[in-house]
């Protein structure tokens, strides 16, 4: 627990500090929900610790951030739109004017209005919520194709190139720093037996079929949130890793975290299943937005499900090999459990891929 009275005084707050918590389920970042007050009205905003292990350049990040959040209230304002400043993140200066401050310990902290009557999901509830997420998705990706300047930071450079995450689980399994290899053998073999999906993307975005675009990179559920009373996506989160990518990466993620009957890390897997009519409005969510995919990108959006699935799996197997150095846990099989959770998902997608690309093909083709 950091000292967020300390840290609120980093910045231009124009209200007086009351208290903060811990808040929501992010696995990188520390968030706080700070309560403010002004002439006895209770005001709330986002304190958050960039986390500098999986962020090596935070000062990069931030001047992304600050770029897409300037972009988007800029385009909400010239719209007239009644509510811009729930509808995107925007950054509360530090007393230098920049959108972070760092601490006498060298942490990164930056601050966001709370957006109000909204609400991330770890677990979706409905297909409304699902296309509502995906449109929002893919508006934020037409959104960014938009920003001028220069070619946004690699905040993490090789954040989805899955051969090399595959490359990463290899040297984490030779290395074996926590004596965990003999205990996932059958995981190993599952990740290795997929070697050959694990660069189908990769090789497409290499040879030229599938563009370069900014996309966001870490579309889980839970990074949109939605209005608690319409459905309605009011505003893309967690904007760490929007950066030059591929709109399947986005694409995959969703159906990673929306389409599954259970939460990412459920260790009974007799609960995982998938949800089609989910996945249906996933398509349709967020074909209404993209627009602008080309025919590879269309072709490979049921195929990126279970990429995205199945990188994060590997994802999930090289952290635990390596000590639980990346992820947050709470507790100590946390992420053999997700990997375990997100593999056995690939299995049951790769059960439903023909009626999966059976919906989008009947997507594109009566439109949305
Ligand atoms: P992480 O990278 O750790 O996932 P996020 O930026 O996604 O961090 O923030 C963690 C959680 O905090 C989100 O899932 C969301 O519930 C909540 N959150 C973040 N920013 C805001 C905001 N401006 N208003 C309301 N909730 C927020
Ligand atoms: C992390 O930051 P968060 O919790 O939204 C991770 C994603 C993973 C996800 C798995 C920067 O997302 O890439 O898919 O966990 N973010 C980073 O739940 O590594
Ligand atoms: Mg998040």
């Amino acid at each position: 627990m950091h000292d967020l009275r300390t840290v609120s005084r980093l910045f231009q707050m124009r209200a007086d500090f009351v208290e903060a918590r811990p808040y929501g389920s992010g696995h990188i970042n520390d968030t706080y929900c700070a309560w403010y007050n002004q002439a006895g009205i209770p005001l709330r905003y986002i304190h958050q610790r960039i986390n500098h292990h999986v962020f090596k350049k935070p000062e990069q990040v931030m001047e992304n951030v600050a770029r897409v959040t300037h972009h988007a209230l800029g385009r909400l304002l010239a719209d007239g739109h009644p509510e811009a400043h729930r509808r995107t993140l925007t950054c509360i200066p530090a007393h230098d004017g920049k959108s972070y401050a760092v601490d006498e310990n060298g942490n990164f902290w930056r601050t966001y209005p709370f957006i109000e009557r909204a609400h991330g999901y770890d677990e979706i509830e409905s297909n409304e919520q699902a296309f509502q997420a995906a449109r929002a998705f893919g508006e934020f990706q037409k959104l960014a194709a938009d920003l001028i300047g220069e070619r946004l930071h690699e905040t993490i450079p090789d954040f989805h190139n899955t051969p090399k995450r595959l490359a990463a689980l290899e040297a984490a399994i030779t290395a074996d720093v926590a004596g965990r290899g003999t205990t996932v053998t059958a995981e190993i073999a599952f990740a290795r037996a997929r070697t050959a999906d694990c660069s189908r993307i990769y090789d497409l975005i290499v040879s030229g079929e599938i563009p370069e675009r900014v996309t966001h990179n870490d579309t889980k559920l839970n990074n949109v949130l939605l209005d608690e009373t319409t459905a309605e996506a009011i505003c893309v989160i967690d904007l760490d890793t929007t950066m030059p990518g591929s709109a399947l990466y986005d694409f995959g993620d969703m159906v990673r975290t929306a389409a599954p009957t259970t939460r990412e890390d459920d260790p009974d897997l007799h609960n995982l299943g998938v949800r089609l009519d989910r996945f249906e409005s996933l398509v349709r969510g967020y074909l209404s937005a993209a627009t602008f995919l080309n025919a590879a990108e269309r072709a490979n959006l049921a195929f990126s499900g279970k990429l995205l699935t199945l990188e994060c799996g590997i994802r999930f197997l090289t952290d635990y090999l390596s000590g639980d150095t990346y992820f947050k846990i709470k507790r100590p099989t946390h992420n053999l459990d997700r990997c375990r959770n997100q593999f056995a998902f690939v299995a049951v997608l790769e059960e439903n891929m023909d009626a999966m690309e059976e919906i989008v093909v009947r997507a594109s083709s009566v439109g949305t």
